[in-house]
């Protein structure tokens, strides 16, 4: 079935309301911290307090003895039982050496390297028993000096050294794309436009913190981990293949409803690691409970880019070249996709959505005593977007044109279109992206807004974006050549029960995405049911076949695809049921609308009445056919999918504070074929609030000097509530992807991605006229008056 002959079945493209919603919404959800198993002991961590430090002795005689305690672990206890985390993405050198992999003890052993690192794990009777004893463990720490930026850690003066692999604190050097080509074309451009910018730390804020329950069950020599985890199949592979050494079979991950995870929850953590191994030695089962301060200090962390880009252009504002330098702040470890963030994830998208044909980035990665930083939402596209996105809109007002007709000069227009930077994209209509965003944000009026908001004694200005990233991740051959350890396939599995209900048991992991709802919408489309007919199991390895989970928008185009494809299987069965009964040629019947029909005449059934048959002998084919409809597949995909829109913005600033208010905010995006359009618009909103949260308020800070982190609550790190935002309006074009089944392109990032850069640029827009140039994120109040003091200083 093609991708257009789907957009048109029943339930696709319908805002059907959110299956799962009812048990969100009236309290009856079941998060890991909502289970208790029996003989349930609690786990919690000693963390180092320092950034950088020699680990002399850790002495838990004392907390042994303090009542409740079952068992206490050390790094020495664990050494030589289990090996490090491992990192899943191989990233080379240019000269083909690859990048320093140094060890990730599950507990720290000689050094703790950011505050925050684990020391020991402390297992007790109740939470409060544990935390007691926790705090009587004594660690005998011989402090280091800390590096916590790349500056700093780059610095041989600096005299730190985090992991004797890496005796410079360098993990990798990698570059992509032509140098001597980029440098000829900037030696003759008409016209050079750069920038330097930093894109800022963030902490990723779910609202369930991490938690996990670790069980063992003696009889079987059975392993369940429970935890708030977003692809379950993946945390048990590396945890039995890389770390524990264990059967694979023996052990089962179970992730049921998960608060939201943006990415940070995705990898392997040591807690969980502790967790299972340590279940085993006590024949406990253990919880841990994250708690919010211990989120902020251990969730990896995202972005840290400092960065200096350049692009070359005609006297008429065409790009020739663009030429990109960026050193990433990896953190004190290798966290599992860390390596592919600022790399694949970020320089292959800085063809954006235009035609410059040469592009050079070179990318240094570097070690420092933070918290691990990996992939938060978008993942080194929304790096990529803003650094494009701002140097676009520089390039048109050093070239006084507008920021969309410098835009609408180097769009993309025809497709296939192969970028400089490896990625092809399918399908896109960019050009169409922009005027509709135009309309429906009323550009037409913003001269008289303006006026309006000067008489005031305000400045306005107005910020433009247009996005495009890499979804569906990802095809396993592109992956594989780019470093990936492991295929990024999906697996789907189709239950048609007797009475012709259907379970679906995917390999995607919904954890606020809604997939219970748009996957039970597909199924139902395909077969002519009830979109309450379908239910979806995900997230557990002993009830799902296999699964590669969620992340890099890819569940709907890559899980979605492979439940299309054991569809095609069903179909494939069915057809033969339906022809046996109705005495035809397989080849004679047709399907649709929930109907098998013999061509050409008015013989029919249903497929309630196929399932039926599947499973009742007496009337079934059995010497041709095996009883049952119950299919599987796994879906690779041959390429990424490719959404992108333009996203304006227009702000308000009171010269007098600095103030920011966002006026309106406008998003047009491309998402291909459209499942559920109220799901799509929430995965919208709810990334553009993360997008401008970053843009306006949000900052991971940590002290130079101490390596302490500063911002390590709610009260020092401010997140976005819905009253700094004003109404979002969206609007779609649609581009239908041309290689799946679905036509769809991921919708879960695009919000995050887009929208920094147009909140930056408008930003800057309004401040032109005081002559301010640049301005990093978080636009704060006190950040912009600063950039206007300065300016006014200067003129
Ligand atoms: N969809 C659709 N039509 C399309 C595209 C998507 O109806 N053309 C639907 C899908 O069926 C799915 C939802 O929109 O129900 C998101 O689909 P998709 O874009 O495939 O993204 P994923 O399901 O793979 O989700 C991952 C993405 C990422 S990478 C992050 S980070 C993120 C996000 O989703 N984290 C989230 N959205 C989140 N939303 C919540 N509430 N919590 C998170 O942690």
């Amino acid at each position: 079935m093609g991708a257009s002959d789907f957009s048109g079945l029943p339930h696709i493209g319908e805002a059907v309301k959110r299956k799962e919603d009812y048990r969100f919404l009236t309290g009856s959800g079941n998060y890991t911290d909502d289970i208790v198993l029996a003989n349930q002991a609690y786990a919690v961590f000693v963390r180092s307090p320092h950034a950088h430090a020699v680990i002399n002795s850790v002495d838990t005689a004392i907390a042994a003895k303090m009542p409740g305690v079952v068992g206490i672990f050390t790094g020495k206890d664990i050494e030589g039982k289990m090996a490090g985390l491992p990192c899943g993405w191989l990233i080379n050198n240019p000269d083909g050496t690859p990048m320093k992999e140094p060890q990730h003890p599950v507990l720290a052993i000689k050094k703790a390297r950011y505050v925050g690192d684990q020391v020991a794990m402390v297992v007790a009777e109740t939470q409060e028993q544990a935390r007691n004893a926790a705090e009587a463990v004594v660690v005998d720490y011989g402090v280091l000096p800390a590096v916590v930026s790349v500056a700093d850690a780059a610095k041989k003066a600096s005299g730190v050294t985090l992991h004797d692999e890496a005796p410079d604190n360098q993990c990798y050097k990698w570059a992509i794309g032509d140098k001597a080509a980029v440098d000829a074309v900037f030696a003759k451009a008409a016209h050079v436009t750069q920038i330097d910018l930093v894109n800022n730390r963030l902490v990723p804020n779910a609202i369930e913190p991490r938690v996990a329950i670790g069980s063992y069950a003696r009889a079987t020599e059975e392993y369940t981990l429970y935890v708030a985890n977003q692809n379950p199949h993946v945390e048990r592979l590396l945890m039995t293949a890389f770390v524990l050494g264990l059967p694979e079979h023996k052990v089962r991950v179970i992730a049921p409803d998960v608060g939201g995870g943006f990415g940070s929850k995705i990898f392997l953590y040591a807690e969980d690691v502790c967790l299972t191994w340590a279940a085993k030695q006590l024949n406990r089962s253990i919880k841990w409970t994250c708690e919010r301060s211990e989120s902020f200090l251990t969730d990896a962390h995202g972005r840290d880019h400092v960065t200096h880009g350049e692009m070359a252009m005609d006297a008429n504002g065409k790009f020739l070249a663009m030429r990109v330098h960026t050193d990433a702040n990896l953190g004190a470890y290798l966290s599992t996709f860390s390596t592919a963030v600022p790399t694949i994830l970020y320089a292959t998208l800085l063809a954006g959505q235009y035609t410059t044909p040469q592009i050079y980035v070179e990318v240094d990665a570097w070690f420092t005593n933070t918290a691990p930083v990996d992939a938060y939402r978008g993942a080194g596209r929304p790096e990529a977007t803003y650094l494009l996105e701002r140097l676009v809109s520089r390039c048109a007002w050093e070239l006084g044109i507008g920021q969309d007709e410098i835009r609408k000069r180097n769009f993309i227009t025809t497709f296939p279109y192969q970028t400089p930077v490896a990625l092809q994209y399918d399908t896109g209509d960019f050009a169409s992206c922009m005027s509709k965003a135009q309309s429906l944000g009323e550009v037409s009026g913003y001269a008289a807004r303006k006026a309006a908001t000067e008489a005031k004694g305000k400045l306005r200005g107005i910020g433009y974006s247009s996005y495009i990233e890499a979804c569906g991740i990802a095809p396993s051959n592109i992956a594989g050549a780019l470093g990936a350890r492991a295929g990024l396939f999906e697996c789907g599995e189709i239950r048609v029960h007797p009475t012709g209900s259907v379970t679906v048991f995917t390999g995607s992991h919904s954890h606020g995405q809604g997939h219970e709802t748009t996957f039970a919408q597909v199924v139902a489309a395909r077969l002519g049911i009830a979109v309450d007919a379908v239910d979806v199991v995900h997230g557990d390895t002993g009830r799902v076949p296999f699964g590669m989970g969620t992340y890099g928008s890819r569940s709907i185009s890559v899980g979605g695809a492979a439940i299309m494809k054991a569809l095609d299987k069903i179909e494939t069965k069915a057809k033969k049921i339906a022809a046996h009964l109705m005495e035809a040629s397989d080849a004679d019947v047709e399907f649709s609308n929930g109907e098998f029909k013999v061509k050409g005449t008015d013989k029919k059934v249903t497929f309630g009445q196929v399932a039926l048959t599947a499973y009742v002998p007496h009337n079934y084919p059995l010497d041709k056919l095996e009883p049952g409809l119950n299919e599987t597949a796994f879906y690779d995909p041959t390429n990424f999918t490719f959404p992108g829109g333009t996203y304006i913005c227009e702000v308000e600033v009171d010269k007098a504070t600095g103030e920011v208010k966002v006026d309106s905010f406008t998003a047009v995006d491309d998402f291909g074929t459209i499942i559920n359009p109220m799901i799509v618009q929430g995965q919208v909103h709810g990334g553009i609030a993360q997008g401008l949260g970053q843009a306006l308020m949000e900052n991971c800070v940590y002290d130079n000097q101490s390596g302490q982190l500063l911002t390590g609550s709610f009260m020092d790190y401010a997140m976005p509530r819905a009253e700094d935002f004003p109404p979002i309006k969206l609007g779609t074009v649609c581009t239908p992807c041309t290689h799946n089944p679905l036509g769809t392109k991921g919708c879960g990032e695009a919000g995050a991605i887009g929208s920094p850069p147009a909140l930056i640029n408008a930003v800057l827009d309004a401040l032109a006229p005081l002559g301010v140039k640049d301005l990093d994120m978080p636009a704060t109040p006190h950040r912009v008056w600063e950039a206007m003091d300065k300016a006014r200083k200067l003129a």
